[in-house]
């Protein structure tokens, strides 16, 4: 029963006309055009190692260093980031749309807070963020944008694969500072073979039960839970329109495909 989808701007765009509960699912390759690597593409090694290979509970177990110097070095990246016009399109339109009694929620995997900066509000982290750490003794989740996150790190994590890992001692790394806890600190992000928080995946459910249509933004759709949700959106018959620069797994589940890099296709699809 699946036919190729449409690649009509027109026809999206009276869809878009008539829509008053949108949900845009982002990731990875929403930010690519501000300069962020994507996991899967060419840029997805650090050092010698995948994402798959770092972002798990078991790696951090193993070799707390190493982990930390991978996260450190992704937050000094995204620190120097900015916004690009695929992120402004979405926090404008968000705007424009709350003035007319309509919704846009962003649902995003991103752990990066471009959304945040271009001045989205309404926001799902379904992964968590680069810039929260969480307690492993007392749970205490904090905010923290310190550059760089503890004087140990400072100049390491090089991505360079003929670099020494770092090696540092786990009392030099970042810890809790709720007085008496004293913990190791993790980045508060959700690794492989972690579940999502539930009131994330529930919130994000929620707003897929209610919403009348689905931009897919830059996500490779290989990654679940995420994975799930606009593919089931659109089984039940709701418009679903992918914006990428490839097809994907789930092209073929979507009403619509915009072929292209998102900072010019999404700004057209939703001026
Ligand atoms: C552009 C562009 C431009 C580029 N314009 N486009 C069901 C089936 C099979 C496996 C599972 C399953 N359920 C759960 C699993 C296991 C696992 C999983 O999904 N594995 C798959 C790899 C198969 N999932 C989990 O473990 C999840 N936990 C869970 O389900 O718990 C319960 C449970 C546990 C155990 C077993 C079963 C259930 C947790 C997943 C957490 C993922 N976390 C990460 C890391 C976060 C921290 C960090 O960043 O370090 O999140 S993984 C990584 O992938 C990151 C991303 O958010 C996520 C998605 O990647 P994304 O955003 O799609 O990026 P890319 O690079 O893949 O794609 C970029 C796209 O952009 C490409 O398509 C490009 O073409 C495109 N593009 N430039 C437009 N300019
Ligand atoms: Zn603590």
């Amino acid at each position: 029963t699946q036919s190729r989808p449409s690649s009509d701007l027109s026809k999206f765009r009276s869809i878009f006309a008539q829509s008053k509960h949108i949900v845009a699912i982002t990731g990875a390759g929403i930010s690519a055009e501000s300069g962020v690597p994507t996991f899967r593409g060419s840029g997805g090694l650090w050092r010698t190692f995948r994402a798959t290979e770092l972002a798990t509970p078991s790696a951090f177990e193993r070799n707390p260093s190493l982990v930390w110097e991978f996260y450190s070095y992704r937050r000094e990246v995204v620190l120097t980031k900015s916004p690009n016009p695929a992120h402004i399109a979405l926090a404008e339109a968000e705007a424009r749309l709350k003035g007319e009694g309509r919704k846009l929620v962003i649902i995003t995997q991103n752990i990066d807070e471009l959304h945040h900066k271009a001045g989205s509000t309404n926001i799902i982290e379904l992964h968590g963020t680069l810039f929260k750490t969480r307690c492993l003794k007392c749970g205490h989740v904090d905010s923290n944008y310190d550059s760089p996150i503890c004087e140990a790190l400072r100049g390491k994590g090089s991505p360079d694969p003929n670099i020494m890992e770092s090696v540092i001692p786990i009392h030099d790394l970042p810890h809790c500072k709720k007085s008496g806890c004293n913990g190791l600190l993790r980045p508060n992000v959700v690794w492989f073979n972690e579940s999502l928080r539930s009131e994330d995946l529930q919130s994000a459910e929620k707003e897929m039960s209610a919403c009348d249509l689905v931009l897919v933004i830059g996500t490779s759709s290989a990654v679940y839970p995420a994975a799930n949700l606009a593919p089931a959106a659109a089984a039940r018959g709701v418009p679903v329109a992918e914006f990428n620069i490839e097809e994907t797994s789930a092209t073929n589940d979507f009403g619509f495909h915009f072929q292209g890099p998102c900072g010019k296709t999404l700004t057209a699809a939703l001026a």
